[in-house]
């Protein structure tokens, strides 16, 4: 499978193993771990300095899976259901000025991950009403560019609105099927929330558009307790072809993930 890892380019992240000031060393680990691409965390396109992360994609021949856009969530309080309705305009205008982005570095899928807030503002329907409203926007402007969006399911514990992978299909009928809006399962996130990972993969099925690798601990794939070989064959059986992408914490320690993350990643998925 074709396997990725994130890298922040913009602020410092839980989710990569290398400070944002070094991400061309860590774009260089990504190629000479023999990974296929990288996901890029991000949170600002507009303060990136984009020629200069075309240019080493180039000089590395390395692909992007994915951005992902949550850090603005985290740093800049976006989000696609505020209360604020000046809030939800500039958390569309950013998905939009990402969605750009991901043209011009080849058309990686557009994350929609924590940037859809955390809920708990309003009562629970209203808050789905105006989220289904902003993405409902921000798919159709996706759709225009040729991007593909996930939609990724988060547990309870960082967010109300679509924890399980059900209410991610859900939300995406409620906006009307867009053909380029995907779910993103992430293994971590399903282990909590889903009733039985295997069959929870069985029934997203074509819908899945990216995946999130890391286990019960969000540590390296076999330091958990998810079963990751069945899964993998389960994503085999569902002719799934996009990314595995390794999404963990930096525990024990940074080192540790850059030593261990291919060797882990590989022996479940390739
Ligand atoms: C982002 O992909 C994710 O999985 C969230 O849990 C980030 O906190
Ligand atoms: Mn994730």
């Amino acid at each position: 499978m074709k396997c990725s890892a994130s890298i922040t380019v913009q602020y410092d992240s839980g989710f990569s193993p290398f400070p944002a000031k070094y991400w061309k060393e860590g774009m260089a680990w990504i190629k000479s771990s023999g990974l296929d691409a990288v996901e890029i965390i991000l949170s600002d396109p507009k303060l990136l300095p984009i020629s200069d992360i075309q240019n080493h994609l180039l000089h590395l021949d390395l692909a992007v899976s994915t951005l992902s856009t949550g850090q603005a969530a985290g740093l800049e309080d976006l989000s696609l259901m505020s209360p604020s309705r000046d809030v939800r305009t500039r958390t569309v205008e950013r998905l939009k000025e990402d969605i750009d982005l991901s043209v011009e570095l080849g058309r990686p899928h557009v994350t929609i991950g924590l940037i859809r807030g955390k809920g708990g503002c309003l009562p629970f329907d209203d808050e789905y009403t105006l989220l289904c409203r902003s993405l409902a926007e921000v798919a159709n402007y996706a759709s225009k560019r040729s991007v593909v969006l996930n939609l990724e399911p988060i547990n309870r514990y960082e967010c109300l609105h679509l924890n399980e992978s059900s209410a991610a299909i859900r939300c995406i009928e409620d906006i009307g099927n867009p053909e380029n809006v995907g779910v993103l399962y992430d293994t971590f996130h399903s282990n909590i929330e889903d009733p039985d990972m295997i069959s929870t993969i069985a029934m997203l099925s074509d819908k899945i558009s990216h995946v999130h690798i890391a286990d019960s601990n969000r540590r390296l794939p076999g330091e958990g307790h998810i079963d990751f070989h069945v899964l993998k064959e389960q994503l085999e059986k569902i002719d799934y072809a996009g990314y595995v992408s390794l999404e963990v914490l930096n525990v024990p320690s940074a080192d540790h993930v850059v030593e261990h993350a291919a060797g882990k990643l590989f022996t479940f998925f390739r």
